[in-house]
């Protein structure tokens, strides 16, 4: 299974940048926001991950060799509280009710939607990303409208939010009182207690004595054979938790991290909760998604490592948070 990735540098399997979507009459930038006041509508349960060591990187040779998952590095981190599940439509939307807060999705006037999910009049098809046609600009795409003006979350408050930028996440975080993960943390989370694994639930494949994420069957990215239920997001609590409590770190949607992304971070990372590079353009992103097929993006695995620009916004990524 261990088939490398035609993504190269600068890979979209995640999604194409902001910039690469953005078109005449929708590239008005997003203004600063702070401070969003805090409230206390954040209700996700709580995983307990405790202080431990771990080897954070590729240990099953399954790595993408462009993303940096390798050297294998000991990281030493504190206790944590973690969200169980990634940020439900319900819990965003108590942020978005007591703040009034838009998305900068809503405030560029679009989003990228993968080409299936769309869900919207022909004029509100801005373009397709290059070099991975399957996404396309939708004005009208936001978390409230994941396919475009079409679609609602209606029947999905359960589901992960999607549409948000790292930027999103942050006044999110904001509001609730807590931050993302570092990118180290949510590796050691996402293992679940368990050593040198290349999944949350050890290594037997995703689809070994039934389905243990949701990720793409099927010919990607014409024809989903839906084996796993879903063609997008599932609701948080699908599939198991891994020995921590975390539902479905890899495969559903991706996970925003705090750190900025660097490909030869893991040269020079400090042992003790390292934070990533201090500088950089892009912010990382952990997991994988509905879309992660093993032909194309193997990225649904403990040390799979993306990355998008801090104002992108996709239809296959949201967040989860850590406590203070
Ligand atoms: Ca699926
Ligand atoms: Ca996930």
């Amino acid at each position: 299974m261990s088939q490398s990735s035609p993504c190269g540098p600068g890979c979209t399997c995640g999604a194409p940048e902001r910039t690469q979507l953005m078109t005449i009459g929708t590239s008005a930038r997003a203004v600063e926001r702070l401070p969003v006041v805090r409230g206390g509508g954040h209700s996700i349960e709580q995983a307990a991950v405790p202080a431990g060591r771990f080897l954070m990187g590729d240990s099953s040779g399954d790595r993408n060799p462009q993303d940096g998952e390798l050297p294998l590095h000991e990281v030493k981190l504190d206790a944590f509280r973690i969200d169980a599940t990634s940020v439900t439509n319900a819990s965003f939307a108590r942020f978005v009710a007591e703040t009034g807060y838009r998305t900068e999705a809503e405030e560029f006037g679009f989003s990228a939607v993968f080409h299936l999910a769309v869900s919207a009049p022909q004029e509100d098809l801005t373009g397709r990303a290059p070099g991975s046609p399957w996404w396309i600009g939708v004005r009208g795409a936001d978390w409230q409208h994941p396919g475009g003006a079409g679609s609602s979350i209606v029947g999905m408050e359960d589901h992960p939010v999607v549409h948000v930028s790292w930027n999103d996440a942050q006044a999110y975080c904001r509001w609730a009182g807590r931050r993302l993960p570092t990118e180290a943390e949510w590796e050691y989370a996402a293992r679940g207690g368990l050593e040198g694994k290349k999944f949350p639930w050890g290594d037997e494949e995703v689809d070994e004595g039934g389905w243990r994420a949701n990720i793409w069957q099927g010919s990607f990215p014409t024809h989903n054979s839906l084996e796993d239920g879903y063609l997008t997001t599932a609701p948080t609590r699908s599939f198991e938790p891994n020995g921590y409590g975390l539902w479905q770190p890899v495969g559903n949607v991706w996970e925003w991290c705090e750190d900025w992304f660097s490909p030869d971070y893991y040269r020079h990372s400090p042992i003790t909760r390292p934070a990533g590079p201090e500088r950089g353009q892009a912010r990382v992103l952990r997991g994988g998604s509905y879309l992660c097929h093993i032909s194309y993006c193997n990225r649904y695995r403990n040390s799979a490592r993306s990355q998008n620009t801090p104002d992108s916004s996709m239809g296959n990524a949201g967040f989860r948070t850590v406590a203070l």
